[in-house]
């Protein structure tokens, strides 16, 4: 198809559905029966590809009362064009040659927060709404991240303590639906971002939050709404214009909310749910009682492996994570990363053969028909990385081990947020609102060996504890390296 038959296709939607490639399997129930039972926070991809895809499949198997009301927090622009698609979109696994495409029907509406802020509330409110979900990136739980409690000086989250019932922040919404829930009704709160602990978090912070304003919800918080922990895998790429005109074309119609995504895909919950939930585990989610193993090892090693890849990547003008690993630097960088540094700091969860594990995600990392962007990887560093690096790093440093991968993959984030540009000169788009108070520090210091030391004493990144002398040493060696020679320098040997 030529590209402007591709833009002029028919927009998808319940009734132009009928007319789908046949091969696109579609919603194998009647959507028009599906009930309310999830109310989601944060309709980016990768919601729309992993948890309301294990939804759809539980529903395709007959429970009808797990429909998701999918709540954008930021942007209308998702909602706004799921809702022009009687909330239908397709998703594509593909790897190589291979791909397979389905329209999801999981959605049952899509609302806007700020815009449709009273129905929002009183879906979470509604008793037979019985999980709340929510994907708003690490940086969307209002936490501060010095002290890791809740951040009283964010303007939303200050504004929400004052008109806590005409909330914006995540808590907000989640504390004023609760409260107009009646008593007795159980919900459980399922945090889906890459957190350690993100459920056990998020119960900490709405408790913190609702205590500053109405004691008696905050206990009922406390008490009775469950958090399970729960670690969430799938490689989904923000669509580009070119994964729209491909999904289009293999649609045969358009839909501009389509994900290209990676087949693979993994959910580890905790069995604490306060009332009903959906038969996840029919479709491939794993129940357990501790998902803490299960999110070191992905953290540590898919979501460490990608930063260290990103930042490369970024630096050498590597556009894509399959441009990285197949560069030969930054390929073997992040190969040895992983199998010799990380590989090391975890403890395999029940059954698991790690090792198996490494293999598995370089060769999801090697994906060649993922366009998965380095810079979108790369933002938000300051909330990522005390996450996926600093814990191995401490840890290692503590039991008298150096990871010089891990140490090379610091500085080389820190050169990157200090420069922001590329070895070749190119200006890089940073995107982390944390950023430029530690890029300040580096940028400042009268040497490599302050710049070290400034970084490493920045608390909100490597928190309060002292790092070891020689350590920074290290660090300051591999600046230095970083502003002479790049990363070809850095990488080298
Ligand atoms: C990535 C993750 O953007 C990022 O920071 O590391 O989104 C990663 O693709 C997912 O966690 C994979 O499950």
């Amino acid at each position: 198809m030529s590209s402007s038959a591709i833009q002029d296709s028919p927009r998808l939607s319940a009734s132009s559905l009928l007319f789908a490639h046949d091969a696109v399997a579609r919603p194998g129930y009647e959507r028009t029966r599906l009930q309310r039972g999830i109310v989601h926070l944060g309709l980016g991809a990768f919601h729309r590809a992993h948890q309301a895809l294990y939804t759809d499949a539980v529903i395709a198997q007959g429970d009808l009362r797990w429909g998701i009301l999918g709540v954008s927090l930021r942007d209308p622009r998702v909602s706004d064009v799921l809702a022009r698609q009687d909330t239908l979109y397709s998703v594509t696994a593909r790897h190589g040659d291979e791909a397979r495409m389905r329209v999801v029907g999981a959605l049952r509406g899509a609302l806007f927060a700020p815009r449709d802020l009273g129905q929002v509330m009183a879906a979470i409110a509604d008793p037979s709404v019985s999980i709340v979900t929510s994907t708003v990136t690490e940086k969307g739980y209002s936490q501060h991240p010095a002290t890791a409690d809740l951040d009283i000086d964010d303007a939303d989250m200050r504004h929400d303590i004052a008109h806590p019932e005409s909330p914006r922040t995540t808590l907000g919404v989640l504390a004023a639906g609760i409260r107009s829930r009646p008593t007795g009704s159980a919900l459980t709160l399922v945090c889906c971002d890459n957190m350690a602990g993100n459920g056990d978090t998020l119960r900490r912070l709405l408790v913190q939050y609702a205590d500053l304003f109405d004691a008696r919800l905050a206990r009922r918080i406390e008490s009775d709404i469950g958090c399970p922990n729960s670690m969430v895998d799938r490689i989904v790429p923000a669509a580009t214009p070119a994964s729209l005109d491909w999904a289009a074309a293999r649609l045969g119609l358009r839909d501009e909310a389509a994900i290209v995504c990676e087949p693979f895909t993994q959910w580890v919950i905790e069995d604490r749910f306060a009332g009903l939930r959906p038969a996840w585990e029919d479709a491939g989610a794993l129940l357990t009682s501790d998902v803490r193993p299960y999110q070191a090892m992905k953290l540590r090693l898919l979501n460490g492996t990608h930063s260290a890849l990103a930042y490369a990547g970024q630096l050498c003008g590597l556009d894509t994570v399959a441009d990285a690993m197949a560069h030969p630097l930054t390929g073997r960088f992040a190969r040895r990363l992983m199998l010799e540094d990380l590989h090391a700091t975890v403890a395999p969860p029940p059954g698991y053969d790690v090792l198996a594990y490494c293999h598995d995600l370089l060769e999801r990392f090697e994906n060649p028909s993922l366009a998965h962007r380095t810079q979108q990887i790369a933002m938000d560093g300051t909330q990522k990385i005390p996450v996926r690096w600093l814990p191995a790093l401490r840890e290692s440093l503590a039991a008298g081990v150096e990871r010089p991968q891990l140490e090379r993959a610091l500085a080389s984030w820190l050169h990157y947020l200090a420069t922001g540009r590329s070895d070749s000169g190119t200006t890089l788009v940073i995107s982390d609102p944390g950023a430029d108070a530690l890029a300040a520090r580096v940028r400042q210091a009268a040497n490599d060996v302050d710049a070290a030391n400034a970084a490493l004493a920045h608390g909100p990144v490597f928190g309060t504890q002292p790092w070891p002398p020689a350590f920074a040493e290290r660090l300051a060696g591999h600046l230095s390296t970083l502003r002479h020679g790049g990363m070809t320098a850095l990488l080298a040997g």
